[in-house]
C-alpha cells in the first residue's frame, strides 16, 4: 500500500474542543498528515494562542469560535465555513467535559450540561457537516470521540460513562445512515491518557497506581498516542471501516 493512503494533503479538518488536550493533538496530528485545520474552542483567547502556535509550525489554520451544545451557534458556524468557501471533509467530535459526583448527589443541570457537551454536540456537529458532505457527493470522513467509559463503567462518573456510550451507538447510527454517501464514521476510545482532565487522578498516588497496575502497558497514554488512529480514521486508508469504535488504552480493557 502507498504511503498516500494516509496522505490528507488538499482535506480540512474541523476539530471541535482543540484549543487543547486530546483534541489539540488531533488537530496536530491531522496538520502533520497535510491536512488544513479548522480548531474549535469556547475561549477566544485560548483558541488565539493555539492557532497562532499552529501557524508559527506552519500549520493552515482558521479559528472557529462557537459553543457546540447551541444549535443555532452550530448551523452560523458552518454557514461562516460556507461563506468563506471552507467545506469540512473530516469532522473529529472531540469536545467534551468531565463531572466527577455520586449519582445520588447528582443535579439535572449537571446532567444535562454534561450529555449536551459530550452526546447532543456530536449529533449538532455532525449533522451540518454530513448534509453538506452529503450535498458535495466526495464523501467525508467523521470520527466520534469516546472513552473506556463507552464500554465499561468507572463509579463517580455517570453522566459522562452514558454520555460516552451514547457516542459508541450514535456512531453506528451515523452509520448506518450515511456510508452510502461515502462517508465513514468511527470512534476513537482513548484510555488512560494525560491531560488536563485526568491529572488531578495522575496527582493522586492509588489512581496513578491503579491505572499503571490495570494497563498492560504499565504507563498512562500521552495524546500522541491517540493522534495516529485519528489521521488513520481521516485517511482513505480506512475507506472501508465504518460504524467501529478503536480503543487506544494500552491493553486496559482487554485484560481482567
Ligand atoms: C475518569 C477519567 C476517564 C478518562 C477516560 C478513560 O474519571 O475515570 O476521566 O473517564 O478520562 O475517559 O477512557
Amino acid at each position: 500500500m502507498s504511503a498516500s493512503k494516509f496522505d490528507l494533503t488538499g482535506r480540512t479538518a474541523l476539530v471541535t474542543g482543540s484549543s487543547r488536550g486530546l483534541g489539540k493533538a488531533y488537530a496536530e496530528g491531522l496538520a502533520e498528515a497535510g491536512a488544513a485545520i479548522v480548531l474549535n474552542g469556547h475561549d477566544p483567547d485560548r483558541l488565539g494562542a493555539t492557532a497562532r502556535e499552529f501557524r508559527a509550525r506552519g500549520y493552515r489554520v482558521e479559528e472557529a469560535l462557537f459553543d457546540v451544545t447551541d444549535e443555532a451557534a452550530v448551523s452560523a458556524a458552518f454557514d461562516r465555513l460556507d461563506t468563506a468557501g471552507i467545506a469540512v471533509d473530516i469532522l473529529v467530535n472531540n469536545a467534551g467535559i468531565q463531572l466527577r459526583k455520586p449519582l445520588v448527589d447528582l443535579t439535572m443541570t449537571e446532567w444535562r450540561k454534561v450529555l449536551d457537551t459530550n452526546l447532543a454536540s456530536a449529533f449538532l456537529v455532525g449533522r451540518e457537516a454530513a448534509r453538506r458532505m452529503i450535498a458535495r457527493g466526495r464523501g467525508g470522513k467523521i470520527i466520534n470521540i469516546g472513552s473506556l467509559t463507552s464500554e465499561v463503567a468507572r463509579a463517580t462518573v455517570a453522566p459522562y460513562t452514558a454520555s460516552k456510550g451514547g457516542i459508541k451507538l450514535l456512531t453506528k447510527a451515523m452509520a448506518a445512515e450515511w456510508a452510502e454517501h461515502g462517508i465513514s464514521v468511527n470512534a476513537v476510545g482513548p484510555g488512560y491518557i494525560l491531560t488536563e482532565m485526568t491529572q488531578p487522578l495522575a496527582d493522586t498516588p492509588a489512581f496513578d497506581s491503579w491505572v499503571r497496575q490495570r494497563t498492560p502497558a504499565r504507563r498512562w497514554g500521552t495524546p500522541a498516542d491517540v493522534a495516529g488512529t485519528v489521521v488513520f480514521l481521516s485517511s482513505d486508508a480506512a475507506d472501508f471501516v465504518n460504524g467501529q469504535i478503536i480503543y487506544v488504552d494500552g491493553g486496559m480493557l482487554s485484560v481482567l
